[in-house]
């Protein structure tokens, strides 16, 4: 087998449009030879670089051949051979609605790794990553998109129930979305974590006013207070509305913040206690903070 490709090849392997396939090679993102004639080739090495740096996968392998190539050889950088084809089942499972088929992998990569976080970062954060680009070029359906999350979301509150109730005795975590944000897998997913590790846990949903998660952490008084931001509609509002609720936070509660819209122009901006990036960043911090002493 050639181990290069066209601009074609890779747009039927990816389920992309054979133009985006084109500028990305323009623009540098994917690294591409010219044959004599000038035409675009993309050596699998390149295509590999590709798609370990914008955690794309390959979604239609047979497209470029490599139906009979090892699953090691086409795996995103983290996976194992298993997981990545676990991760394409679970994306092709998520697309068709097929919530059984879903609940199979979900179940099969929480008892095969470690914990939550690793189904979080691992599968649920690249699958719907995949979806989102699938939407944005135009293959996946809006309605696939939002089925999926409500698939997801059922999921994971049915491996909630599986973790066992925290003492009451345990420490408080709450936390949800601010207005504007409706992302609900990151902040159900940080709940999940904190159980996972003990603590009592108060996911108190999407698209909150600060006004009232400032009511809930006063009324509650939790240990550590998560809010977890996805989306940002107004930047001066939302970094306005944060302070004020940042500095009326009672003294005493752990204020951790994470999410996609929390970028590097945005978050030195804000005051916090803790940030994490992922999931699995978050299970060390919740372990590590369950016991310690609230911060001064
Ligand atoms: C599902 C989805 C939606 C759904 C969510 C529904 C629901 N019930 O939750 C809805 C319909 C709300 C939606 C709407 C929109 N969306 Co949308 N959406 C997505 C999608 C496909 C998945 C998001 C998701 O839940 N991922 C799973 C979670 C678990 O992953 P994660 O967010 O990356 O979180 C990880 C880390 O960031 C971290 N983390 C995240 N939060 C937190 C919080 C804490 C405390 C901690 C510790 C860690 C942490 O840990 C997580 C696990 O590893 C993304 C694609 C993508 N790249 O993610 C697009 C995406 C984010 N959406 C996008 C867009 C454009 C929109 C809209 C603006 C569309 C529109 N024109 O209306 C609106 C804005 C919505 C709003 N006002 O909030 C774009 C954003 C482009 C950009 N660069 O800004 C994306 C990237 C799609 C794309 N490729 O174009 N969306």
């Amino acid at each position: 087998m050639d181990d290069s490709f066209t601009p074609k090849q890779i747009a039927l392997a990816l389920r992309v449009s054979e133009s985006s396939v084109k500028r990305w090679c323009d623009r540098g993102d994917i690294r591409t030879d010219r044959t004599v004639g000038g035409h675009r080739r993309i050596p699998l090495g390149f295509l590999l670089e590709f798609l370990e740096s914008t955690n794309r996968r390959i979604i239609n392998p047979n497209a470029i051949g490599l139906e009979q190539m090892s699953a090691e050889r086409i795996k995103p950088a983290a996976g194992k051979p298993q997981a990545s084809e676990l991760i394409l089942q679970f994306e092709k499972s998520l697309l068709d609605g097929d919530e059984s088929s879903c609940r199979r992998i979900f179940s099969s990569w929480y008892s095969n790794n470690d914990g939550f976080a690793s189904l979080a970062d691992d599968l649920i954060c690249p699958v719907f990553r995949a979806i989102g680009n699938g939407w944005q070029e135009g293959i996946v359906d809006t309605y696939q998109e939002r089925r999926g999350c409500e698939i997801t979301v059922r999921l994971i509150l049915e491996l909630r129930r599986l973790v066992d109730e925290p003492s009451g005795m345990a420490p408080l975590a709450m936390g949800g979305t601010p207005s504007g944000d409706r992302y609900q897998l990151p902040t159900l997913s940080t709940e999940m974590v904190f159980r996972e590790k003990g603590w009592r846990t108060a996911n108190l949903g999407a698209d909150i006013p600060f006004t009232s998660l400032l009511s809930a952490a006063r009324k509650h008084m939790p240990k550590l207070f998560w809010v977890s931001v996805s989306h940002v509609t107004d930047e001066a509002q939302f970094l306005s509305e944060y302070a004020h609720f940042a500095s009326r936070l009672p003294k005493g509660i752990i204020l951790l913040v994470g999410g996609r819209a929390l970028t590097d122009g945005l978050r030195p901006k804000m005051v916090y206690s803790a940030h994490c990036d992922g999931m699995r960043q978050l299970a060390v911090l919740a372990r590590t903070l369950k016991n310690g002493p609230l911060p001064e």
